[in-house]
């Protein structure tokens, strides 16, 4: 595995390339053009820019997180070929820019759904958290409103105000569509790109469904075990990949995180890993520090299924806590994901050492 780390550019993110280079654990970076809109290309010289300044730095240049799909694609509209062929376009100039990793993810309207941003634990640090019957109460057009208060003042990556003025529209596209609409229309879109995927070597990750339930009565196909496997045999290309993302896919108790990771041999390109902790009930969690302890999940079962299957793609620690005063966007501060990565990167050694 490569330890790496989610960065936004310098002009989106609070954490700078030489503090994430000091952690000494964090090799690689996961990066994005983060102005860029669905639909658009990127442009090579761009793209090359980028990898220059990570490189610069002293890192890797892992993968992309994200290559956004457009709505017009996950809806299945007329001028989605079009939107693909953008897509196609950004692909090619990233594999001849030496990029292999590609994140991307299908959901409907919302991208990753948090009820709270800053949550306070006990120890005064804050997290994210998601309660199910906070939903219920909110009025999706809202959503946005009732959370941006606490994004200080950062942009959100799937709630850009831009995108969040047109919600009402964007429930209105998407009204028609049910799981089994939206699962033809990506397979429909992955069948599409795989020639080029196969052309420059480039592994699709997709991001699971976060949570992995339907939220706001949008439809939701990347939740499951089940879903999972279905979606890698459609599309039965190696390149057609998942982002194992520990934090989204474990949102549902159903779903066996180790479990998953062995029947994904060979096809996650990606892992996220992080943990949960549950409260009231299976749908009120929040985003406790990746230590096992501190959560549900056993983080050194994750991360030996990932050693058992083989994983030798980037790994990142995930959402982070909010602690020692820092400013940051919620979830992507520095310091608890540095935590994250050295305790991962700790896990790691221990594995390898005791089985070789
Ligand atoms: C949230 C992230 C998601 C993820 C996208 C992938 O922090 O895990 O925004 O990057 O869903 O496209």
């Amino acid at each position: 595995m490569q330890m790496t780390m989610r960065w936004y550019g310098s002009k989106y993110d609070t954490v700078t390339l030489s503090q994430i280079r000091q952690t000494a654990y964090v090799k690689g970076i996961i990066t994005t053009l983060y102005n860029k809109l669905p639909g658009e290309v990127w442009e090579k010289e761009e793209i090359l820019a980028l990898k220059k300044e990570v490189e610069d730095a002293g890192l890797s240049f892992a993968g992309i997180e994200s290559v956004n799909v457009s709505d017009a694609i996950k809806v299945g509209s007329e001028n989605r070929d079009k939107d693909i062929e953008a897509y196609i376009e950004t692909l090619k100039n990233l594999g001849e820019a030496g990029i292999h990793m590609v994140c991307y993810n299908f959901m409907p309207v919302f991208d990753w759904t948090r009820t709270e941003l800053a949550r306070k634990r006990p120890d005064g640090s804050t997290v994210m958290a998601y309660s199910q019957k906070a939903v219920d109460k909110i009025n999706p057009l809202e959503m946005f409103e009732s959370i941006s208060g606490d994004m200080n003042g950062t942009v959100m990556p799937g709630w850009e105000p831009e995108r969040m003025a047109k919600v009402k529209e964007l429930f209105e596209l998407y009204k028609d569509i049910d799981e089994e609409k939206l699962f033809a229309n990506l397979t429909y879109f992955l069948n599409a790109i795989m020639p080029v995927c196969d052309k420059y070597d480039i592994n699709m990750a997709i991001h699971p469904d976060d949570p992995a339930w339907n939220v706001f009565g949008l439809p939701r196909i990347i939740n499951s075990k089940e879903n999972l496997l279905r979606l890698i045999k459609a599309v039965d290309n190696p390149h057609n990949g998942i982002t194992f993302c520990t934090g989204s896919f474990g949102t549902s108790l159903k779903n066996k995180l180790p479990e998953t990771i062995y029947a994904l041999k060979g096809r996650i390109h990606f892992a996220h890993v992080r943990n949960l902790q549950f409260n009231d009930g299976e749908r009120d969690f929040e985003e406790s520090a990746h230590l096992s302890s501190d959560g549900t999940f056993d983080m050194h079962a994750i991360m030996k299924a990932l050693y058992d299957i083989g994983f030798d793609g980037p790994i990142r620690p995930d959402h982070g806590r909010m602690i020692w005063d820092e400013v940051a966007m919620p979830g992507y501060g520095l310091y608890d994901r540095a935590l994250g990565a050295a305790y991962l990167c700790g896990l790691w050694e221990a594995i390898v050492k005791e089985n070789s």
